[in-house]
């Protein structure tokens, strides 16, 4: 079989499974790791394919199926500058993805012709993996399909997913953004938070009395587990971390940043005390929530990607004030984001808020609005971006003499907040170290943090339905436009309830509707979740047992 000028050696080896469609998703493919062989060895090609027509430009391929269960397993494609694959090439990945075995070959030619790619020899793909026990042989299938295109290609093994995206952005910057391995990744990020960290010792500032450099981690047994040890080697006392869920038990299983967001818990088996300041990544390390219970009313209390969010863009605010620059910063969020959050980021923070459909790559492009743009989804996974002009003025601002010193300080502490942020995609590790960083320069314990706004209370459900392409959304997901009348009869519903809202959607990386529910009490969003939980099960084919109040 031919493909381009060589031959698609190995295709015997990777064939289809069965004949069940698969679509890129929200964060690209994501089924049971058994069924992604062929799919992983034609992304492959197709990634030496995308290198070509972004002339040689090095893209990257990470193994994960991030927070799904250990079973299943995904593969996502990183773009030139560290960015989640052009969206116009979703579309390209599927119908690879799907074509008959026998038609591989022909399909991958037919592309590379209307795409003009004459050769695929200059093509580099770089790739990595987590710890699932299927990544090795969907790497091995990976590694084929990049050799079967001619393409050059190299293994980083195990590795988060913010950590490829780190180092094909750096690869492609010919090491302007730093070093490209994962060396290089932790070097760039932690001597950014010692010197941040170091800052107050520096102006001898008073010492910190409320803030604890004391963390307590739980890794949801995922591929960031093996990389804390390496992180706490490089921070010392400044940060201690006590890792929980460290890659001895089932991945992502009753523990992981989506576990406690979804369930509003604590990872089963933890023993948190009041105060403590906790944190959850979730499988690949791309997102991160934080908890606590509470000193005084002993509850459990969680801080999401919108108190991070929060958190990072009133920080940022005050810093970017002090530059006395004029750079405009803007908030993205999705339709999960917390009433509550939008209203004190609108009327506190008095920063600019936008809402975009779920999925970092809507988010990161929105955010490229901005001079500073923060985005993150409740679920923890987020970052913060600045555009090349910002970068540029921040640079010669702090080393402009005729510009005021605190001015120039100003500059320069923004451009080391800037060197602790992994600006390619959201980052668990970098988000940690920026909380911690925020959290120190405030003072403040995580209670203080918690203080800014109160969550309206929310609920999310998952609805298993026969075919979940029947649910069609609008306005940034937020309307369902498909199947006709499910929309007026959850506009019902919330009407019933004060404060309260709910919207459901097809899920881009599970075989579900998501359904999420806020209200003004916690009674009220299970009521209502419950009841557009059941309004979707009936209208739009329920599998199994029809949604229950617990
Ligand atoms: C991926 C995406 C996120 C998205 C999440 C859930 O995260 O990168 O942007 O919020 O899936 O998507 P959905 O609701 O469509 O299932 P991850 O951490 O699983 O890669």
């Amino acid at each position: 079989m031919e493909f381009g000028d060589v031959q698609l050696t190995g295709l015997k080896d990777y064939q289809k499974v069965d004949e069940i469609p698969i679509q890129y998703g929200t964060a690209g493919f994501r089924t049971k790791g058994s069924r992604l062989k062929h799919v992983i060895f034609r992304m492959g090609a197709l990634a030496a394919i995308r290198s070509a027509c972004k002339k040689g430009a090095t893209i990257g391929v990470m193994i994960t199926a991030s927070h799904n269960p250990e079973e299943d397993n995904g593969v996502k494609l990183v773009d030139p500058m560290g960015e989640m694959l052009g969206p116009e090439w979703e579309q390209y990945a599927t119908e690879i993805a799907n074509v008959p075995d026998s038609e591989v070959g022909t399909a991958l030619q037919k592309l590379t012709k209307n795409l003009g790619v004459t050769t695929l020899a200059n093509s580099r793909v770089v790739f990595a993996r987590d710890t699932r026990p299927s990544s090795p042989i969907l790497a091995e299938a990976l590694e084929a399909g990049i050799k079967a295109a001619g393409a050059q290609c190299q293994n980083f093994g195990l590795l988060t997913t913010p950590q490829l995206h780190y180092i094909v952005r750096c690869i492609n910057s010919n090491g302007e953004y730093g070093k490209p391995t994962e060396d290089g990744y932790f070097e760039k990020l932690t001597e950014a938070f010692v010197k941040l960290r170091n800052i107050r010792k520096a102006k001898k500032m008073k010492k910190l009395e409320t803030y604890k450099a004391c963390l307590y981690l739980d890794a949801a047994n995922g591929v960031g587990a093996g990389k804390v040890p390496i992180l706490q080697s490089k921070l010392g006392e400044l940060l201690q971390i006590n890792l929980v869920n460290d890659g001895s038990g089932k991945l992502n299983h009753e523990c992981g940043a989506d576990f406690v967001k979804v369930q509003q818990k604590p990872p089963t088996g933890v023993n948190m005390a009041p105060g403590q300041r906790w944190a959850s990544l979730d499988g690949d390390a791309d997102r991160i929530v934080f908890y606590f219970i509470g000193t005084t009313d002993k509850q459990f209390h969680l801080l999401d990607g919108d108190k991070i969010a929060t958190l990072v863009a009133g920080y940022l605010k005050d810093l970017v004030q002090a530059t006395g620059l004029s750079l405009n910063l803007g908030l993205v969020q999705t339709a999960y984001a917390n009433g509550s959050s939008t209203r004190y980021i609108t009327d506190q923070l008095q920063v600019p808020v936008a809402c975009v459909p779920t999925g970092v790559k809507h988010l990161h492009h929105k955010a490229q609005e901005f001079d500073i743009g923060v985005y993150f989804e409740a679920n923890g996974h987020g970052t913060a971006i600045v555009s090349d002009t910002s970068y540029s003025s921040l640079k010669k601002a702090s080393q402009d003499s005729t510009v005021s010193e605190e001015q120039r300080e100003a500059c320069d502490l923004l451009l080391s907040v800037i060197d602790l942020i992994n600006q390619t995609v959201g980052d668990a590790i970098s988000d940690l170290l920026l909380v911690e960083m925020i959290l120190a320069a405030l003072d403040w314990d995580v209670e203080q943090w918690n203080q800014a706004y109160t969550d309206l209370p929310n609920r999310q459900l998952k609805v298993k339905v026969k075919d979940r392409s029947v649910i069609q959304t609008t306005d940034a997901e937020r309307k369902a436009s498909s199947p006709i009348g499910l929309q007026s009869a959850i506009d019902q519903s919330v009407a019933k309830y004060s404060h309260s809202r709910s919207f459901v959607r097809p899920s881009g990386t599970e075989d579900i509707v998501r359904v999420y529910a806020e209200a003004d009490s916690q009674d009220a969003a299970d009521k209502l979740a419950n009841e557009v939980a059941v309004l979707v099960f009936k209208m739009a084919g329920g599998l199994g047992e029809e949604p229950k109040l617990h």
